[in-house]
Formats: C-alpha cells, sequence, structure tokens
C-alpha cells in the first residue's frame, strides 16, 4: 500500500454521504475523483460549489477543489480506493432495490487491478457486499476474490456503513465510531487502515454481513423508539392529557428515555431500512413491521387533526410552518410534514400558505392547489391557525406573544407555553392542539 496520503480515491455517488464523504478523505491528503450520473452535480463541484445544503460543506468542498485534492467526473477511473455510496431505495413492495449499487460495481471493475480497496458504505440488505464480490468476480476473473481463494486475494471487499447525521454531517463523518466489515478479516484490516486516514472515532473491525446488519438495526432501533413516542400521542390525546408532559415526566426515571412525537418518521433513511430486515425475514419481525405502521399512522392522524381543526374554523387562514423532514435542514424528501401541508392544500386551497425558510418556491404537488409559500412574519400577521409541522429554530422562537392568539396545532412540542384549551379565560383563542 501507497504512504496513506499518497491514495487515490474514487468516491461512486455524490449525494449526501458521498460529497462530505470525498471532500473529508481530500482535506486528509488523498487525490479524489468523485464520480455522479448527473453532469450537473460534477459541474457544479468542479467549480467548487455544491448542491447539498450542509453545515460547512460549501467551504470545505471549495478548499479541497482549490487545492486540487477533489475533481467530479460522470466516469469511474483507476485508483487505489473505491467508495460507493450510492442510493439503495425500495420498490413498492418494499423490497430493497440494490440496482445502484450493483451498477456502481460493474463501473469499478474494468479499472480494478491488484492491491485496490472496494468499499460499500450504501444502506444495504444483508449479503449485498458478497453479491459486489461475486459480481467483479464474475466481471474480472482474472483477479483472485476475497473468500474464493486459498491464496492472498488481490483485491479487498468491505462494507462500512455511514452513520452520520444530517446537519451534523462533517463533524459525525469525523468523530463517530466505525463498524468495518470484511468479506474476510484481511479485508477488514486493510479497510479499516483506509478509515484510520480520516476518522477520529473508533473503526471496529466486524464480518460483512454483521456491519449490514448493524446499520439496518441502528435505524430500526430509532424508528422503533420513535414509534412509541407517536403511539404514546395519539393515546394521549385520546385521554386529553399533554403528551410533552407524560414524556417529560417519565424520562425523569433514570432508565427510561423517550424520544419526541411529531407528524411522523420522514427522511430516506428511518422510514427505509427497517423494510430490509423486514424483507429478509417476513415472520420473525412483527415489532419493527408495526413500528413502521405506527410511524406511517401517525402522518394520516396528524392530516386528519388539522382538517378537523381547519373545517372547524372556514374563514380561518391556515400558515403550515415546514415543510422539511426534520429541523434545521433542506432535506424535503420522504418527509411528513409536506405531505401534510399538501393534503391540506388539496383539500382547503388558497386558504393554505406554507413557510419553510429552508425552499424557495413550494414542491410540484403543490401546483393548482392555490396554497402559497410566505414567510414566517407574514403567516404571524395574516394567519389565524398555525400548524407547527418542522422544529426548526427560526419556528421555536417566536414567542408567546406572537401566537398566543392563534389557534395552534403544535405537532412536534416546541411550544409548550401555548395555551392549552379549556384553559379558564381562554376561550376559543389560543388553543394548542396536543400532538
Ligand atoms: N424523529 C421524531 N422524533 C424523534 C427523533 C426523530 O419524530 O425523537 C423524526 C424526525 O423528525 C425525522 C425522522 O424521525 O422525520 C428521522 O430523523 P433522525 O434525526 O432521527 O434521523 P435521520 O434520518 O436524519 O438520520 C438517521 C440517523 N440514524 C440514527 O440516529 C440511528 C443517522 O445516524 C443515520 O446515519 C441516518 O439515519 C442514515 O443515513 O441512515
Amino acid at each position: 500500500m501507497k504512504s496513506d496520503s499518497k491514495l487515490d480515491v474514487c468516491v461512486v455517488g455524490l449525494g449526501y454521504i458521498g460529497l462530505p464523504t470525498a471532500a473529508i478523505i481530500a482535506r486528509a491528503g488523498c487525490k479524489v475523483l468523485g464520480v455522479d450520473v448527473t453532469q450537473s452535480v460534477v459541474d457544479t463541484i468542479n467549480r467548487g460549489e455544491i448542491h447539498i445544503e450542509e453545515v460547512d460543506l460549501d467551504g470545505l468542498v471549495h478548499g479541497v477543489v482549490a487545492r486540487g485534492l477533489l475533481a467530479a467526473d460522470t466516469k469511474v477511473a483507476a485508483a487505489d480506493v473505491f467508495v460507493i455510496a450510492v442510493p439503495t431505495p425500495f420498490d413498492k413492495n418494499h423490497a430493497p432495490d440494490i440496482s445502484y449499487v450493483l451498477a456502481a460495481a460493474r463501473s469499478v471493475a474494468p479499472v480494478l487491478k491488484v492491491g485496490d480497496i472496494v468499499i460499500l458504505e450504501s444502506t444495504s440488505p444483508v449479503g449485498t457486499t458478497e453479491e459486489i464480490r461475486d459480481l467483479l468476480a464474475q466481471l474480472r476473473p482474472d483477479l483472485k476474490m476475497p473468500g474464493m481463494t486459498r491464496e492472498t486475494p488481490d483485491v479487498t471487499v468491505a462494507y462500512c456503513p455511514e452513520r452520520v447525521l444530517p446537519g451534523r454531517i462533517l463533524e459525525e463523518l469525523t468523530n463517530n465510531d466505525r463498524s468495518i466489515g470484511g468479506i474476510t478479516p484481511r479485508c477488514a484490516r486493510k479497510a479499516l487502515a483506509f478509515y484510520k486516514i480520516f476518522v477520529r472515532g473508533t473503526c471496529i473491525a466486524t464480518d460483512a454481513r454483521s456491519a449490514e446488519m448493524t446499520k439496518l438495526v441502528e435505524n430500526a432501533y430509532r424508528d422503533v423508539n420513535i414509534a412509541f413516542a407517536n403511539e404514546l400521542s395519539i393515546v394521549s390525546d385520546k385521554m386529553g392529557l399533554d403528551v410533552w408532559e407524560v414524556i417529560r415526566l417519565a424520562n425523569r426515571h433514570p432508565r427510561v428515555n423517550i424520544l419526541s412525537p411529531g407528524p411522523g418518521v420522514g427522511g430516506h433513511c428511518i422510514a427505509v431500512d427497517p423494510w430490509f430486515i423486514v424483507h429478509g425475514a417476513p415472520e420473525d419481525t412483527p415489532l419493527i413491521r408495526t413500528a413502521r405502521g405506527v410511524n406511517d399512522g401517525k402522518i394520516r392522524h396528524t392530516i386528519a387533526k388539522a382538517e378537523a381543526l381547519i373545517s372547524a374554523h372556514p374563514t380561518a387562514r391556515v400558515a403550515c410552518l415546514g415543510l422539511a423532514f426534520k429541523a434545521n435542514i433542506d432535506d424535503f424528501r420522504e418527509s411528513p410534514a409536506r405531505l401534510v401541508a399538501a393534503t391540506l392544500a388539496r383539500r382547503f386551497g388558497a386558504r393554505i400558505q406554507v413557510v419553510e425558510p429552508y425552499a424557495d418556491g413550494l414542491p410540484r404537488e403543490f401546483d393548482g392547489t392555490g396554497a402559497t409559500q410566505i414567510d414566517l412574519d407574514t403567516a404571524l400577521e395574516e394567519c389565524e391557525i398555525l400548524i407547527a409541522l418542522v422544529d426548526h429554530d427560526q419556528f421555536r422562537v417566536v414567542p408567546l406573544a406572537e401566537r398566543a392568539a392563534k389557534l395552534v396545532y403544535d405537532t412536534r412540542g416546541i411550544w409548550p407555553d401555548q395555551p392549552k384549551p379549556g384553559v379558564a379565560g381562554e376561550g376559543e383563542s389560543g388553543l394548542r392542539l396536543a400532538s
């Protein structure tokens, strides 16, 4: 192996994970080629700019491109290490679709040489890393593949899942611990040496299948726990209780840590990955499957509650606060807030206004509904109903004085001081519906 900082690295897929990863590897001194199928993404990065929003990523990419350490292209080229970070969506039946991963491996195969390392980072069903190895073996019969030869293999194949939180990607990419799963222990050791170049967290060697499952388990764990909070919110509603108060008190127990209810679970990881486990063992995953159902059901519950509130006040103008899938990011994929707001816009038309500081214009599904995007100040001046769908900091800090007289449906618990229904003297105004 060349000395660490002399490695040529090719990162396939320049999305939310691939681009920050490429930039951090480049910052460590390696020469990095980032590959993406979208020409406009490649052009943007080669200008030293970025096509996604992530804290501090713009400065980092600008710097490494300017220093000649990061360049982008639509074609894979020879390198010492290949990192695959492409999407793994699921189909209508929740079956994982690994076609992008296999296409990436196919694009690497022709340039692969003795000594190279191929690492998969994309969230993948158990067994995918072995499938990559099998595919490479088929396309390059001249190379000895790990686990298929008694001799020293020519290439290393490993799985190393990312586990960074959008909004904190650069920090977590550097400091989080990593599971490094090799097809063989030797593969794990080789891949681990590569991650040591840019990861400060502990790198733990394991086998590829365990690392694949670990990634799925982490997100399923979170989904199940959020489902518990969401179920509690629906039960509390029925019982006339404030779920936030109940959780706040329960969390004073030293071994209880209930997560926060919301309008449902969004993003492209937590709402997706549990299905990969369910698909792999459909008979044995009632809890994980039910949690998915509870979290999806919470979106429908939120829509029904918002519709009831809006219908009960036929002249009121409505502001939906937020479209992003969670706080302080510009990611609207699989977002419950977006689904709720769009459904309300289709039903109530021009009565619905949307406030989303992270969006320039409304997504396509709002076309023709009559709903418009307004800023927060206008919403606070003109709308009688506020539906808080995302806990962006800008929304959190709206003082009570500016919302005390509003009808508020706070799905995120951002305004605990909002007057509650039934409190003497408040009448119809100042209503706060619990989540
Ligand atoms: N949410 C709640 N209540 C909570 C926490 C989250 O309703 O108490 C909702 C959020 O609003 C959002 C969704 O869940 O809609 C997911 O948000 P998140 O912040 O929990 O997670 P993601 O999707 O941004 O990132 C997750 C992370 N996984 C875990 O925390 C186990 C991250 O570390 C992974 O790298 C990422 O998935 C991924 O790429 O897999």
